[in-house]
């Protein structure tokens, strides 16, 4: 910052009161700084720095009321890593994250900019795909399936990890789903049906017929 003034007007008085101003507004300024960290911070999944259950519930509410009035549709894939729990019993949960991380950084690249991916929770995730119908969302949950069955994690020791794979499963507002509840539910079915046929693959939600009985 830079003042100016006539000569021989400037004391040393006015030289403390801006002092005094400037100090202020330096601590104004990083405490804003440190509140948009924190609500970033709030946001973020700090191991995958994907985005967080919280924020995504609250997102794909907000998305679904634009997919409403826009009448557009709106997808929601749901991905489960397989046979995790025994890559983190065999190598320990440092290789755990480190496939995590990894998995995390593939279902980005594999995704549209417009997309948002988020750490539901452990070893699930999410992708939301605004304006996206079914068979658009089958073609993505498909190639995040393959680039994640080719990806290559380090094992840090000689011996290589074993392949990570993923099992997805798609559903779609409104069709499948009329609140995020709903359309959760049916993408953790169709989710379960992919674990129940073999695991990696990808399976679009079906409406059950319930049977008469
Ligand atoms: P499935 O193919 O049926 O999904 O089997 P799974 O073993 O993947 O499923 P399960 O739900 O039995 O195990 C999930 C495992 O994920 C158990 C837990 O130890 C691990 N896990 C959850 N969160 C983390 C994490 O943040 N880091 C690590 N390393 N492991 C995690
Ligand atoms: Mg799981
Ligand atoms: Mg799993």
């Amino acid at each position: 910052m830079r003042l100016e003034g006539l000569k021989g007007s400037w004391t040393s008085e006015r030289d403390k009161v801006v002092e005094s101003y400037l100090s202020g507004a330096a601590s104004a300024l990083s405490n804003l700084r440190l509140l948009d960290t924190m609500k970033q911070q709030a946001n973020i999944d700090s191991l995958t720095a994907l985005y967080n259950r919280r924020f995504l519930e609250d997102y794909a509410k907000r998305q679904i009321a634009v997919a409403r009035r826009k009448d557009e549709p709106l997808g929601f894939i749901m991905l489960d890593l397989d046979h995790f729990k025994a890559a983190n019993d065999l190598f320990g949960h440092e290789v755990g994250d480190r496939i995590l991380r990894h998995f995390a950084q593939t279902i980005t690249g594999a995704m549209r900019e417009t997309n948002l991916a988020a750490r539901f929770g452990g070893e699930e995730f999410l992708v939301l795909l605004p304006d996206t119908n079914a068979k658009s969302c089958l073609l993505v949950a498909e190639r995040i399936r393959k680039a994640v069955a080719r990806m290559i994690v380090p094992s840090g020791t000689d011996k290589p990890l074993p392949q990570t794979t993923v099992s997805l499963g798609i559903a779609v507002y409104p069709d499948h789903g009329r609140t995020l509840e709903e359309v959760l539910q049916a993408a953790d079915k169709a989710l379960y049906e992919s674990k129940r046929g073999g695991r990696n693959r990808s399976t679009l939600y079906i409406e059950q017929v319930e049977p008469a009985g």
